[in-house]
């Protein structure tokens, strides 16, 4: 385990027997999707947290493009990219389950749609949007309405019902994330409460989960975090 991130010259932390290892990084959007995983289905397991900038060399003989979240499991396995390592981890860990058979595909669909925000997300992030922010935040609430008319058609909470499921912890990063970009662009923005209520409701009901509330990413730190990346020297232990 090292909560610190790990940078080339560090040597590889002994794995733990009989555990899987989470390599991770704090801000990361997608290892923060496996965080919530593994915490939400009590699956013992280490995390070793890496300095994206000045990977430790032994992180390529796990994955080639060195980039996390990268799952190994207690039998060697490796698993690369969100997605795939969080319907391994529920195959492999079926409580809570995080799908059912009726609503499954269509979760695949909401999470396949959700891409394109977070697409939007990250080009903010690195600089590569050039529009001005009302436009980005009218495409992504717009892009977000079929998230709220999804709710209205379930009628519950969350995706999963009375409980969240694999589409309300896959989206939930962003989410945490989303107002660093009002300090970023130093404009006001809030959805409209009118227009998303079901979304409002999740967020509200998302953010008072324990395991939630366990992995919580403060949008501040976060916005602290692209400001650093920008300047291309990240403390990642100090920010
Ligand atoms: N599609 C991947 C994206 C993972 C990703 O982009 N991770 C970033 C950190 S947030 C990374 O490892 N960046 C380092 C690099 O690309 O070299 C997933 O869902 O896991």
């Amino acid at each position: 385990m090292s909560s610190l991130h790990l940078a080339d010259g560090s040597e590889k932390p002994a794995e733990v027997e009989g555990q899987g290892r989470l390599y991770s990084m704090t801000y990361c959007p997608f290892a923060h999707r496996i965080r919530l995983v593994l915490s939400l289905k009590e699956v013992p397991h280490d995390i070793v947290n890496i300095n994206l900038q000045n990977k430790p060399q032994w992180l390529f003989e796990i994955h080639p493009d060195g980039k996390v979240p990268t799952y190994v499991d207690a039998d060697g396995t490796v698993i690369t990219d969100s997605i795939v390592v969080a319907n391994y981890l529920d195959e492999k860990y079926p409580e809570p389950p995080l799908y059912n058979d009726e609503t499954k595909s269509r979760d695949l669909e909401l999470l396949d749609h959700f891409s394109k925000i977070m697409d939007t997300f990250a080009n903010c992030i690195f600089g590569k949007d050039k529009r001005q922010f009302e436009e980005i935040f009218t495409e992504v609430t717009d892009d977000l309405q079929e998230f709220e008319d999804e709710l209205n058609v379930r009628k519950t909470t969350f995706f999963g019902g009375s409980n969240p499921n694999m589409v309300d912890i896959l989206i939930w990063p962003w989410f945490e994330r989303a107002k660093a970009l009002t300090l970023l662009y130093k404009q006001r923005a809030s959805l409209d409460k009118e227009r998303f209520p079901r979304i409002m409701e999740w967020v509200g009901g998302m953010k008072n989960q324990p395991f939630v509330l366990k992995h919580r990413c403060s949008y501040d730190k976060f916005a602290k975090f692209v400001e650093a990346i920008r300047t291309g020297n990240v403390d990642y232990d100090n920010l």
